[in-house]
């Protein structure tokens, strides 16, 4: 749910960043420019800085990446204010359990365990995320979904490809496919996961697609459906989350019996 904010008592409406001092506005902001390290490099680097509103802008470093590249840190100061009353959150929508009440609300809300199949599709080889969520030993001190008694995962792995995919969930009566997307490079994330979302609607009759859930650290919260799916999930999500999430898209009727279509 989005949802403006009121400032928190003790926190002014309108902040400035924090540099040297309290309200300078400095910021630092790091970029690389496709030309090689010279004077001219540098001159093309504050350019740029000036016309992103950084006056007056400090090169503190610049480096050779290569020899046609040039890695840059800019520190400067911004003239743009923030308006903390007009800052919106997305809050998590659904309540977080323990394993043990994951595990109970499966077995009563649908009598048999949720079979649950995850990948990382496309070209995309980084597993270290999906395997996180789905691996018995989880992350950030949480167990993965693995651990769950009432959760059969079935870990499909890397580089698979949307077809394999749509015919393994079928293959194992699928309820969600969790799909992981790292790489963000020419927009592969967002392609990949609307191809794959395409592929389950034309395979599936209407109403009885698996609840596709997508992840990865750079996917734009909100865009689910746009991109076509049920939940996106972002950096640091934790095991625990997605099995809470899981309930919640049961309850609310999301997980439906798989027709084996
Ligand atoms: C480890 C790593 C690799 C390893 C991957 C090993 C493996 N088995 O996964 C190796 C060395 C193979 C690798 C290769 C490459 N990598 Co790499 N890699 C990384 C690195 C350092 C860490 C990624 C990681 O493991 N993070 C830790 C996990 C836990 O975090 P996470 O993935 O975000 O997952 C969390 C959440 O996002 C979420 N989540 C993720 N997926 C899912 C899915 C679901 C369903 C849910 C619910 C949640 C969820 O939950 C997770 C836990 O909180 C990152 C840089 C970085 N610091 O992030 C670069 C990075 C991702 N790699 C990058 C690149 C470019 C590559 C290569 C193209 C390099 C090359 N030129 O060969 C290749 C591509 C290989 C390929 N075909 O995909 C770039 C991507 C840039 C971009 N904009 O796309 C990065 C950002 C580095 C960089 N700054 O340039 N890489």
């Amino acid at each position: 749910m989005s949802t403006p904010q009121s400032t928190p008592q003790g926190l002014p409406d309108i902040i400035r960043p924090y540099g040297d001092t309290t309200g300078d506005a400095m910021v630092q902001v790091s970029f690389t420019l496709p030309i090689p390290h010279d004077k001219r490099a540098e001159g093309a680097a504050l350019q740029l800085a000036a016309k992103m509103g950084l006056a007056p802008a400090l090169l503190v470093h610049a480096k050779a990446m290569g020899s046609d590249f040039t890695f840059f840190i800019v520190y400067g100061s911004v003239s743009h204010l923030v308006d903390l009353r007009e800052v919106v959150v997305i809050e998590r929508e659904f309540p977080m359990l323990s394993a043990k009440d994951v595990n109970a609300a499966i077995k009563k809300r649908l009598g048999r365990k949720l079979v649950v199949v995850g990948a990382c599709i496309g070209t995309d080889a980084h597993t270290v995320g999906i395997d996180a969520i789905l691996n018995i030993k989880g992350f950030a001190g949480e167990k993965g979904l693995e651990y769950y008694t009432e959760i059969k995962v079935v870990n499909c792995g890397a580089q698979v490809l949307v077809p394999e995919l749509v015919a393994r969930a079928r293959a194992e009566k699928a309820d969600a496919v969790l799909v992981s997307q790292v790489v963000t490079q020419k927009d592969a994330h967002i392609h990949n996961t609307m191809t794959m979302s395409a592929a389950f609607r034309e395979a599936y009759p209407a109403g009885k697609v698996p609840l596709l859930v997508i992840g990865g650290p750079r996917f734009e919260q909100g865009s689910a459906a746009a991109l076509g799916v049920d939940r996106i999930f972002g950096k640091g999500t934790t095991p625990g989350e997605v099995a809470s999430y899981l309930v919640h898209a049961i309850g609310a009727g999301q997980v439906v019996a798989p027709s084996g279509a």
